[in-house]
């Protein structure tokens, strides 16, 4: 095996034996396969796919197939070994169905065959990343295919939202089957990057439309971190269609729900208020699940990533869905008459367990996603006007276990008092339960959301620099220091840099998977940096 894609990679360069995320390498070659198939599918129907035919089967195995792939999704090597036989047959089928419309001259991608598991790991051996000998194109391929990844999974929850962004779609099909031609180079393939990037601008905005049009505008809101007395189904990922789900099937009957990590900005949403068995958030960033999940008592839905390697203590109440999976944990799939998940086998469970163990009391404070700071605009703009906000500090990202990442809490404390952190994703639990105060009734961290609301963050950035009359957006008092861990945060980042935001500083190491070339052009091209000191570094953002 060989793996780099995230941050947490074997000693900053690549898992070899095994993922420090747990991933076996059975899992990791089969995962490599599965991205080979998707590339021959994206091969044999992309140009039919961009003259506009409508192939719903292989825009669903695209965007699963990608998600499933992202860091801590899924490590079920059944579930890769049937996916990859599905898509083996689809991508036949499409060749029948399209005739003409297939390339003449295909892939050894669109072309394979394999038939077993064993047979399966030889292929999946071969077609990995190191496929691409020249380390300049293997960096880029692979930050596009991340890129894609994160583009995915964000799809799909619109997509369970019924929402989808046709122009989005295609591209994908277009980048995939990009990584297979020898004939771009670099400055093709930095421009495909940067096409990446739009697309995640627009699969964002995508994802906000179908959040906000089925669930209401994310508002301000104390969010309880304490327990109630009732037994207790934790939910943890980003998928609020599942969410609404669970809240509408739990509804009388005795088991509370609480949120987990990512799924934390679900208590914004106002549809989901008017639940009050929702009682809140429990715990903190998803690296924590291990003792979390074990105090918590009653079972756990993970509706996506982050997936640590569960503990004995509570392997049998984790359930997973959508693109999750993990072996020996039970998966949910089947659907109720009205299109809803069936989550009875979860609510059953959750009777049979204690209430969760109270590890913390208390409120924290979110709900600040495009709409409801807009609605403060006034209030900012003369803050800033007054100086008595001086700088905006977007801390949007991802948290994670690595020791380094202790930078984000010390870097939040010692920020100026007359300074503002916005943040989106799980990066928050560095520092939102610090007591960083307000400033003139503003809470001094305004959380947006889930790690794909770092949209609500541009358009706040957008407005601002609309208000202010700048014609560039970097003329803000906006900095941006981004913690990363996976690859939506490479979506994310792209996204940033297709908005033309310069200077982001990327921590708390820079991807393995950037050669010192690929490197370079993101240094001279749009500032990238990494991070420093604590000091150090407040003192630059300061000046600059
Ligand atoms: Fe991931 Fe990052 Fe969304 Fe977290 S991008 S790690 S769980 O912030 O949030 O899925
Ligand atoms: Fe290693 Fe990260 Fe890949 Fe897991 S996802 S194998 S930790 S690089």
């Amino acid at each position: 095996m060989f793996c780099f894609q995230c941050q947490e990679a074997a000693k900053g360069t690549g898992c070899e034996i095994r993922g420090v995320c747990g991933k076996e390498p059975e899992t990791a070659v089969l995962q490599d396969l599965l991205i080979y198939t998707l590339k021959g599918i994206a091969q044999v129907a992309g140009p039919a796919r961009l003259q506009g035919k409508i192939l719903p089967e292989a825009d669903q195995a695209i965007m699963r197939g990608l998600f499933m792939t992202i860091t801590n999704a899924n490590f079920d090597n059944d579930v890769f070994v049937k996916t990859i036989i599905e898509d083996l047959a689809l991508r036949d089928k499409l060749k029948g169905e399209l005739g003409d419309l297939v390339p003449s001259k295909l892939h050894d991608a669109a072309t394979f065959t394999v038939l077993d598991a064993a047979k399966m790991q030889e292929k999946g051996e071969q077609v990995g990343v190191m496929l691409t000998k020249n380390e300049d194109i293997r960096s880029l391929r692979e930050l596009i295919i991340y890129g894609l990844k994160g583009m995915a999974a964000y799809a799909y929850h619109a997509d369970h939202l019924a929402q989808q962004d046709e122009s989005v779609l295609q591209f994908m099909y277009k980048a995939l089957y990009s990584t297979l031609d020898d004939s771009l180079t670099v400055d093709d393939l930095v421009g495909l990057t940067l096409e990446t990037g739009a697309n995640g601008v627009s699969v964002m905005a995508l994802l906000d439309k179908a959040n906000t049009e089925s669930y209401g505008n994310p508002e301000i809101t104390e969010v309880n971190i304490g327990t109630g007395s009732n037994p207790g189904i934790l939910i943890s990922g980003h998928d609020l269609r599942d969410m609404e789900s669970l809240l509408k099937q739990t509804e009388g009957t005795g088991v509370d729900v609480y949120t987990h990590s990512e799924m934390l900005p679900a208590n914004y949403y106002p549809s989901f208020k008017k639940y009050s068995h929702f009682v809140g958030n429990y715990g903190n960033a998803w690296w924590k699940q291990d003792k979390e999940f074990a105090s918590f008592n009653g079972p756990i839905l993970m509706t996506t990533n982050c997936i640590t390697p569960p503990k004995a203590s509570y392997i049998d109440r984790m359930f997973t869905t959508g693109a999750a999976g993990y072996p020996g944990v039970k998966f949910l799939d089947a659907k109720l008459e009205n299109g809803d998940k069936d989550f009875s086998a979860v609510i059953e469970a959750a009777k049979k367990c204690d209430p969760p163990v109270e590890i913390e009391t208390g409120t924290i404070v979110g709900g600040f996603a495009h709409s409801q700071v807009l609605a403060l605009a006034d209030k900012v703009v003369d803050a800033v006007k007054s100086g008595a906000i001086k700088r905006f500090f977007v801390m949007a990202g991802c948290d994670g276990r690595m020791k380094g990442r202790d930078y984000y809490t010390e870097f939040a404390r010692q920020l100026p008092e007359d300074t503002i952190i916005l943040t989106a994703g799980c990066a928050k639990y560095r520092y939102n339960k610090l007591p960083l105060g307000d400033i003139g009734g503003i809470p001094r961290v305004l959380d947006a959301g889930q790690c794909n609301d770092s949209y609500s963050l541009a358009v706040t950035a957008l407005k601002l620099k609309e208000v202010f009359e700048l014609n560039d957006i970097n003329d803000l008092p906006i900095s941006y220091n981004i913690a990363w861990y996976e690859q939506k945060a490479v979506i994310v980042l792209l996204a940033l840099l297709s908005l033309g935001v310069k200077d982001i500083h990327l921590g708390p190491t820079l991807p393995a998977f950037l050669s010192p070339n690929v490197a370079k052009v993101l240094v001279e091209n749009f500032g990238i940096a990494g991070i420093g000191a604590v000091e150090e570094d407040i003192q630059l953002f300061m000046g600059a």
